[in-house]
């Protein structure tokens, strides 16, 4: 699809419209991401805009960006950080009609997934996002702003939930009335959060927050990590919440869209390599409580994503696009799936953990 936008955009960079084309891109459920190419300079850059109702504050996503950049820059220059490119002007976006937009570097010769067929691409990937929370472990996280506040809060996420519950029509209500049982039913998986919440050795990281599987580019021909991307969310977090988002897009080879649940399994393999690639980087950087969450990072991410497509169903489906009625319910039903799969696998996704620590 090509697509004509206001030149206003592309002059604040530098391009004009009649040798530029643009392209939608990329399968996020937030932002408009186009591929830009341009004679100009026969080069290919992201163009994206910023979704202003999901990101309140826009400028807490730039300065956050900005402030990691500088430091990566000035202590790991060779770290691939695909920062915004700033405006002829200098700014790091461009504000034109209360829309917000930006642009990246385009990365070439990459690719990223919806789903892996490899396990190298998952320890690929675990490793890059292992990385750059290795690259900023000095980083004093109270310099960043929470972009999303309460984002990954797992309390506040099932308050949501439970407010949409009682907010909800009779009809909505019916028809997930499976799926809200079963949230209902691991509320414990709040209180277990909770209980660690606030642990002396259980810090701070500066966290990616959207570490799935399509935000990572690995090369296209030998899947060796190349960068991460998607920095909206980049703010102060626990480990819990990138290790636990690999663990919901890595182990199973369907993406949260796939309804038949019969095919929702997870991979050993896969989850073998996700946390060897993580702890490849990180090992020695987590605490003894840290250690002790690494399988319920997943369980942990599992469940909110669950509780977050559950509630936006219940809401009327406000927050995630769908292409029919039903579909954030049938996300919740796959995520609730997965989570049931950590489950049963417990013991030996132990098993694997503890010999990847050793
Ligand atoms: C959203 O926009 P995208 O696809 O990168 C969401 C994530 C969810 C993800 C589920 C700001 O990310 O938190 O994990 O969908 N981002 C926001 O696919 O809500
Ligand atoms: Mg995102």
């Amino acid at each position: 699809m090509e697509l004509n936008i206001d030149e206003d955009i592309l002059k604040a960079y530098g391009f004009t419209l009649n040798i530029t084309t643009l392209q939608q891109v990329g399968s996020g459920h937030i932002n408009r991401t186009y591929l830009l190419s341009t004679l100009q300079n026969n080069k290919q850059y992201i163009l994206q805009n910023i979704n202003v109702h999901v990101f309140k504050d826009p400028f807490a996503i730039a300065n956050n960006i900005k402030a990691v950049a500088d430091y990566l820059k000035a202590n790991n220059p060779d770290y691939l950080f695909p920062a915004p490119i700033p405006t002829l002007d200098g700014h790091l976006m461009f504000a034109h009609n209360g829309d917000y937009w930006r642009l990246l570097p385009f990365v070439a010769n990459t690719m990223a997934f919806d789903t892996l067929s490899d396990p190298k691409q998952a320890y690929e990937a675990a490793k890059q996002f292992g990385k750059l929370s290795r690259l900023l472990n000095n980083f004093d996280t109270e310099v960043l702003q929470p972009t999303i506040p309460g984002f990954h809060d797992l309390a506040w996420r099932y308050e949501q939930f439970t407010f949409a519950l009682s907010q909800t029509s009779t009809e909505l209500k019916l028809k997930a009335s499976h799926e809200i049982e079963t949230a209902l039913r691991h509320h414990f998986i709040v209180d277990y959060y909770k209980s660690y919440e606030h642990r002396k050795d259980f810090p701070n990281r500066v966290m990616h927050h959207d570490t799935k599987i399509s935000n990572v580019l690995l090369d296209e021909t030998d899947y060796h990590g190349i960068c991460v991307i998607d920095l909206d969310t980049l703010m102060p977090g626990k480990f819990i919440s990138d290790l636990g988002d690999m663990m919901r897009t890595y182990l199973c080879a369907y993406a949260e869209n796939e309804i038949d649940l019969a095919k929702i399994k997870i991979r050993l393999p896969y989850f073998k390599a996700t946390v060897e690639g993580y702890l490849s980087e990180m090992a020695d950087m987590l605490t003894p409580t840290e250690q002790e969450l690494i399988l319920f990072s997943g369980k942990y991410i599992v469940y909110m994503q669950a509780l977050r497509f559950l509630t936006d169903y219940l809401n009327g489906s406000i927050y995630y696009p769908i292409s029919y009625p039903t579909q954030n319910l049938d996300r919740a039903k796959n995520q609730l799936k997965l989570l049931n799969e950590l489950f049963e696998n417990e013991k030996i996704l132990q098993d694997i953990i503890e010999e990847c620590l050793a």
